[in-house]
C-alpha cells in the first residue's frame, strides 16, 4: 500500500528501470505552466532544465568532490557571496562505533593518519592543511544533543583514495594483507583518534581553509569496520542512517534561522 512518504516511481521514455526519479510531493506542480525559482534567476520557461543540469551526477572520492568544489566556490565569488558555510554530508565506515553513529570531522586525516592533504601541482608535491571550522563542529554537536535521536561525536576522519585495500577492507578483488595486519591498522587508527573512514573530506577541507569558507563534514557510519567489511544492512535501515546527517544539518540551518 503507497503511503504519503512513499515515492511513487514515475518513469519517461529515456529512463532505465535502474532510475530512481526524483519524487515532489506536490500535486500542483505538474498543473504549473511555468515554475520560476526565484533564488536562482531559472524558470522552466525560460531555461531548457534538463539540458543544463539533466546530466548532473557527481561521483565519490577525492578528484570528483575537488573538481565540484572548484566550480561551487567559483560560482559563489562570482556571485559575490560571503560569510559562506559549507558542510559536506554523507555515509563512511566507522571504527569502533555503533552503526547509524554520526560523526562530525575535527581533522581530516590521510591513511598515514596525518592531518593533511597532499596535491602534486606542476609537479611538485604541495601538502595543504585539513583543519575544519572548531566551532562550527561543536555548534552541530550541540545540535545533536538538542534532537537527542542518534549516537554523534567529534572525531578525526581517515580519507582514502580508495574503499578496498585504501580502507584495509579484506573483500577487495587484490588483498595482500593478513586479517591480523588489517586489524592492527584500524586499531592504530583508532588510537590515534580516527572514528571513521570515507574519501571525500580532506580535499574538502583543504579547499574550504584556502578559501576562507567554514567547512564541516558530518558523515554516518553504516558499519563497525573492526567487526567487518560488507555493507549488509538492509536497505532501509542504511536509507534511515543516510538521512541522519541531513537531520542534524537541517536543525543547524534551522536554529541559524531563528525557527528553532
Ligand atoms: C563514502 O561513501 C562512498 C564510498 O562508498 C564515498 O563517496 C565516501 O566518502
Ligand atoms: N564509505 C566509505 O568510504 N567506507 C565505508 O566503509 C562505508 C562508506
Amino acid at each position: 500500500m503507497a503511503s504519503a512518504n512513499t515515492p511513487k516511481k514515475r518513469r519517461t521514455d529515456n529512463q532505465s528501470s535502474e532510475e530512481t526519479p526524483i519524487y515532489v510531493p506536490n500535486p500542483h506542480l505538474e498543473k504549473m505552466k511555468e515554475d520560476v525559482l526565484y533564488h536562482f534567476a531559472l524558470g522552466t520557461g525560460t531555461h531548457d532544465f534538463p539540458a543544463l543540469f539533466g546530466d548532473v551526477k557527481h561521483g565519490m572520492g577525492i578528484p570528483s568532490i575537488a573538481i565540484m568544489l572548484h566550480e561551487l566556490i567559483k560560482l559563489l565569488y562570482h556571485s559575490k557571496c560571503s560569510n559562506v558555510t559549507i558542510i559536506r554530508i554523507g555515509t563512511s565506515g566507522g571504527i569502533g562505533l555503533e552503526p547509524g553513529s554520526v560523526v562530525i570531522t575535527k581533522q581530516s586525516v590521510d591513511a598515514t593518519f596525518k592531518p593533511q592533504f597532499e596535491q602534486v601541482i606542476l609537479g611538485k608535491s604541495v601538502i595543504r592543511n585539513t583543519d575544519l571550522d572548531e566551532e562550527l563542529a561543536k555548534d552541530l554537536l550541540e545540535c545533536s544533543k538538542e534532537l537527542d535521536q542518534f549516537n554523534t561525536i567529534i572525531g578525526n576522519t581517515m580519507c582514502t583514495l580508495d574503499f578496498y585495500e585504501g580502507q584495509a577492507r579484506l573483500d577487495g578483488a587484490i588483498c595482500l594483507y593478513t586479517e591480523e595486519e588489517k586489524l592492527q591498522y584500524l586499531q592504530a587508527a583508532y588510537k590515534a583518534g580516527i572514528r571513521n573512514i570515507e574519501m571525500e573530506s580532506s580535499v574538502f577541507a583543504a579547499m574550504c581553509n584556502l578559501c576562507g569558507i567554514r567547512g564541516a563534514v558530518v558523515c554516518v557510519t553504516l558499519l563497525n569496520r573492526l567487526e567487518g567489511d560488507q555493507i549488509t544492512t538492509p536497505h532501509d535501515v542504511l536509507s534511515e542512517y543516510q538521512k541522519r546527517p541531513q537531520k542534524l544539518v537541517e536543525h543547524l540551518i534551522m536554529k541559524q534561522l531563528g525557527k528553532k
